[in-house]
């Protein structure tokens, strides 16, 4: 059989929480050999991000361009991108990538830091996400992207279902930072699925959201459906924030060691 391999596209954050480090430890975990272009390089800990530095466009794209052909992925998932030229380069890349491509559509970090300009955004939106197999907005994400408020699961099932006929992408808007369980939405273009797990009591959260999508990836380069993917990746989520390390003096991250489900 041909190995599994999923390519990360995303920004480095040197506490491993978040970021290209969390995106590789979970492909590794789930039994997927990982690939990882660097968008950006941000300097922080736990305590928050003190410094970002956007790659070259054609730097992040040779990356790209580097392992596309000699190891393919069989996913590929994008995170924090930068400038707007790395969101075109990617988008004009996607049609070679022959396999699934999820859609982190990160704007900020937890702590407020933009992580893709105010000027990639019109970029995103009609270039990279109508390349999408998956997008994956949290609450926040999902009201920018949509101009809608995005405050409750009849919301979150608007926007879903707007940005996926807007984009042709099948969109998972993830409500973990409500109150009550943490419920996600998945529109598949035909239907919503609903994926719903108790709220665990922590602040050690940093690199959940690029945790649960590099987990939606890897199980795709491991063939699984969507909906099986979603399902997997959020029982594997729940668990790493349940079981989460409590590393560092500020927002810990998850426990990227968590067993997925067999
Ligand atoms: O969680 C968003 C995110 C993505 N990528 C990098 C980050 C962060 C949040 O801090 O640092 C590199």
């Amino acid at each position: 059989m041909q190995e599994s391999v999923a390519l990360s596209i995303a920004g480095s954050d040197p506490s491993g929480g978040a970021g290209i480090q969390a995106d590789l430890k979970t492909f590794h975990q789930f039994g997927v050999y990982g690939e990882a272009a660097i968008t950006l390089v941000t300097v922080q800990n736990t305590l928050g991000v003190t410094r970002v530095e956007f790659l070259d466009a054609d730097l992040v794209e040779q990356q790209v361009r580097a392992v596309l052909d000699d190891i393919p992925p069989t996913a590929i998932k994008t995170g924090a991108l930068g400038h707007a030229a790395v969101v075109l380069r990617i988008a004009a890349l996607a049609p070679q990538f022959r396999c699934p491509l999820v859609v982190d559509p990160i704007l900020l970090s937890t702590g407020g830091t933009p992580l893709l300009a105010e000027e990639a955004r019109a970029a995103l939106l009609e270039h990279l996400l109508p390349r999408a197999t998956l997008i994956t907005p949290n609450l926040q994400e999902a009201a920018e992207l949509t101009g809608l408020p995005v405050v409750d699961l009849e919301s979150m099932r608007q926007a879903a279902r707007r940005l996926g006929e807007r984009t042709g992408a099948a969109v998972l808007v993830k409500g973990g930072h409500l109150e009550g369980d943490a419920v996600d939405i998945l529109w598949d273009g035909a239907a919503f699925h609903e994926y719903r797990a108790p709220r665990v009591a922590t602040v050690h959260t940093h690199g959940t959201g690029c945790t649960y999508s590099a987990a939606i990836t890897a199980l795709l380069a491991l063939a699984y459906p969507l909906p099986e993917a979603v399902a997997r990746a959020k029982a594997y989520i729940t668990e790493a924030i349940r079981t989460s390390p409590g590393l560092g003096a500020g927002r810990g991250p998850v426990n990227h060691h968590a067993r997925p489900l067999q």
